[in-house]
Order: structure tokens, then C-alpha cells, then sequence
């Protein structure tokens, strides 16, 4: 049974502690002067250096929760001692509440600085294995990029801007009148079908082509005018490495007094040098759209050979590339504009195509198919 005894001495920390739990322990007086024998500093003595020993030698964090909560915990040795304390004389319990308090702090104590070592080795480790070097640029967030067709409707946007157009925009899903009769291709037009399309109720439909915008463009703003249209649009056909159910194109056209076809070799010389990035030859070859008349297939001089002739422009020398033409009165009337006064040339181009030519793209599925290797190359 533990034997408390009273000092009335100044508290010395573990060794005054160690000394006089000793005694106590043993029911020797607490003269500070006589010798500690060892064996009598057993219970609390035992308890606390054993205590303080393991927390000295606590391999990690874990070990030393449980060293303290064996010792300091509410079922722990310490409180084993002091629920012992209801036992002895009042005189004695002050005595051994002060042993039994300091030997609390020296384990609390002890456990604090253990704690403290691992959390420094902690974080000692965490800063060697996330060392970095501050000097070196940060790796950000991937930059992100803008997607091939995004750069060169841009492109195409920043140069016609910079000639005065305006670049419209319009819904994708349109009217039919907008999509076609507007555009001169009434509902028995053998040129519906090759512009077949996705029909949604209420008689609308996904548009075929931009040049709905073109024709809300000259119903809103009326002539003189010029404007270009990029967008999605939609086509219901069979899909593979050159076809797609949605692709994008730029059409565009100027109307004004007097417009002719030395405006539109102009403008689609001026185009097509600023997107290939070199002096363009381009030659017209009549060609057939119902909302133009007349109506021009262009070409331009092959890119690879310079027109000697090659694979590439099956030995022609010219490449076709868009089309284009004079603005169809009709398409004018039907925008409540007099093509007496008024004449304009329009043009259309595809930029799915465009991106396909400039990056030697070989499928057209991989433009809109989302995968992040084929993108990131941008
Ligand atoms: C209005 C009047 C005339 C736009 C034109 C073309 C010729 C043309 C194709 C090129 C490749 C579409 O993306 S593509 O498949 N377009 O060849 N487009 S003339 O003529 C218009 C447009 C709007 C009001």
C-alpha cells in the first residue's frame, strides 16, 4: 500500500519528487539529507522515470499516445495513485497530491517535448520530400489551348474585322424559310437534299449553313453592308474520316452599289493570303449555289507544288477550296433589298476543312471527338 509523508520543502522537479515518493513510499522520514536507497524510490519513483524513460525512448507518435494514456490517462498509473490517496491522512494527501502533481507535470512535460520532436521530425520530413526549388518556374495548371478551329475562326474574324465587317452570329437552330427559301432554295430545290438535315417539332430544323445569320443580317441592318458568319452547322450524313453530322464554316458577304466579282477576287485573295500566311493565286471556276448567280468554284495554286502539279492537286497545279459568287436577286428581294440598286458578293468556306489542310489532319472525327491527346498538340 503507498505510505505518503509530508516535506514542506520548495518543489524540486523529478529528483525532489523521486526522492521523497521514495521515502513516503516507505514510511521513512523526508529528511532531504538522507540517503535515497534505491530500491525505495519503487512505486512512483518506478513509475515515473519508467514513464519518463519510455517517452524518451518512444519510437513514434502512436507509441507515446499510449505511454501517455497509461500513465497520464483517466485509467492511467498516476490516477491509479491518486485514487489511492483517499486513503491516508489529510496531512499526508496535500503532501503526496503536490509529489503526485509535480510528477504529473514532469510526465506531461516530458510527453510535451517527445511530442514536439516527432512533430519537427514530421515536418522536417514532409519539407525534405516536398522540397522545392522556389527559384524554379511554377508548374501552373496546364495551360490550356484554343482548339484548331477556334484559332482560325479567330483569325478570320480579327482580318475581316479589320476590313470593316461585322461578325454576326445567329441560333443554330433556324426556321426553314431562313435556311432555305430565304437563300433562294425553295421546298421542291433539288439542292435540299444535299443539305438534308435534322428536322426538331414546331417545323425548325439544325441550320446547314451560316447564311440564315447573313439573311437576319440584312434584315436587321439593311444595305450598304458587309458581314461574316462562322459557326457550327449541321448536316444529316454519313459520318467518316471526311464527313461529319457537325462541322464549322465561315460565310460572309458584302453588299453595296456596284459590287462585282473584282471585289470578291479582292476580298478572297486578301483571305486566303492572310490564312495561309503567303501571297494566294486563286483562279474562279463557275460553279453552282442556289443563293449566288453566277456562282464560283475557287481554286487556289497548290500549296506543295506551287502549281507544277503533284498528289497532292492531282497534278492540276490548283487545289478547289471554297465557293462563292455574286449575291442572287432573289436572295436579295427576299431581304427587302432592291437588287436594282444593290448588288453583293458572298462566299462560303469550310473551316473544319481549313483546320484539317493547315494541321494535315487526317480525320475529321478527331476535331469534335474531345480526346485530350489529339487536343493538347494545340
Ligand atoms: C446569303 C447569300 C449568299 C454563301 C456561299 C458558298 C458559296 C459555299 C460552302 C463552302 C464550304 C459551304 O462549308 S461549306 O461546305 N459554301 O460554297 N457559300 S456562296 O452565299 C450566300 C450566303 C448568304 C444571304
Amino acid at each position: 500500500m503507498l505510505a505518503l509523508y509530508q516535506t514542506g520543502q520548495a518543489a524540486r522537479p523529478l529528483q525532489w519528487f523521486r526522492r521523497h515518493v521514495t521515502l513516503i513510499t516507505y514510511g521513512v522520514s523526508s529528511d532531504d539529507n538522507a540517503p535515497v536507497p534505491p530500491l525505495m524510490a519503487e512505486p512512483l519513483e518506478r513509475l515515473a522515470s519508467t514513464a519518463l524513460e519510455r517517452i524518451r525512448e518512444a519510437p513514434s507518435a502512436e507509441h507515446l499516445e499510449s505511454v501517455r494514456i497509461e500513465v497520464l490517462g483517466r485509467k492511467g498509473a498516476l490516477a491509479q495513485v491518486s485514487k489511492d490517496m483517499g486513503k491516508l491522512a489529510a496531512g499526508e494527501r496535500a503532501r503526496v497530491g503536490r509529489l503526485l502533481n509535480e510528477a504529473k507535470r514532469a510526465v506531461e512535460e516530458a510527453i510535451e517535448a517527445r511530442r514536439g520532436d516527432f512533430e519537427r521530425a514530421a515536418l522536417q520530413s514532409r519539407l525534405e520530400a516536398e522540397w522545392i526549388d522556389l527559384t524554379l518556374p511554377a508548374p501552373g495548371p496546364r495551360p490550356g489551348s484554343l482548339h484548331p478551329i477556334t484559332q482560325i475562326t479567330r483569325e478570320i474574324e480579327e482580318l475581316f474585322t479589320s476590313l470593316g465587317f461585322a461578325v454576326l452570329s445567329g441560333p443554330e437552330v433556324e426556321t426553314e424559310h431562313n435556311n432555305f427559301d430565304a437563300l433562294n432554295i425553295p421546298a421542291d430545290h433539288p439542292a435540299r437534299d444535299t443539305m438534308d438535315t435534322f428536322f426538331v417539332e414546331g417545323g425548325h430544323l439544325l441550320r446547314t449553313h451560316t447564311s440564315p445569320v447573313q439573311v437576319r443580317g440584312m434584315l436587321r441592318f439593311g444595305p450598304p453592308l458587309r458581314m461574316i458568319a462562322p459557326g457550327r452547322v449541321f448536316r444529316n450524313e454519313e459520318v467518316d474520316a471526311s464527313h461529319d453530322h457537325t462541322f464549322h464554316q465561315v460565310e460572309g458577304m458584302m453588299v453595296d452599289r456596284d459590287v462585282s466579282v473584282a471585289h470578291l477576287i479582292y476580298f478572297m485573295k486578301t483571305m486566303l493570303s492572310a490564312i495561309f500566311r503567303r501571297e494566294i493565286a486563286v483562279r474562279l471556276r463557275p460553279g453552282y449555289f442556289p443563293f449566288v448567280e453566277p456562282g464560283f468554284e475557287l481554286d487556289i495554286q497548290c500549296l506543295l507544288c506551287g502549281g507544277a502539279g503533284c498528289a497532292v492537286c492531282k497534278q492540276s497545279g490548283w487545289v478547289e477550296q471554297m465557293g462563292c459568287g455574286m449575291v442572287h436577286p432573289n436572295v436579295l428581294r427576299s431581304s427587302g433589298i432592291d437588287p436594282d440598286v444593290w448588288s453583293g458578293f458572298a462566299f462560303g468556306l469550310g473551316l473544319t476543312r481549313l483546320a484539317m489542310m493547315r494541321y494535315g489532319i487526317d480525320d475529321i472525327r478527331l476535331l469534335l471527338g474531345g480526346d485530350l491527346r489529339f487536343l493538347r498538340q494545340f
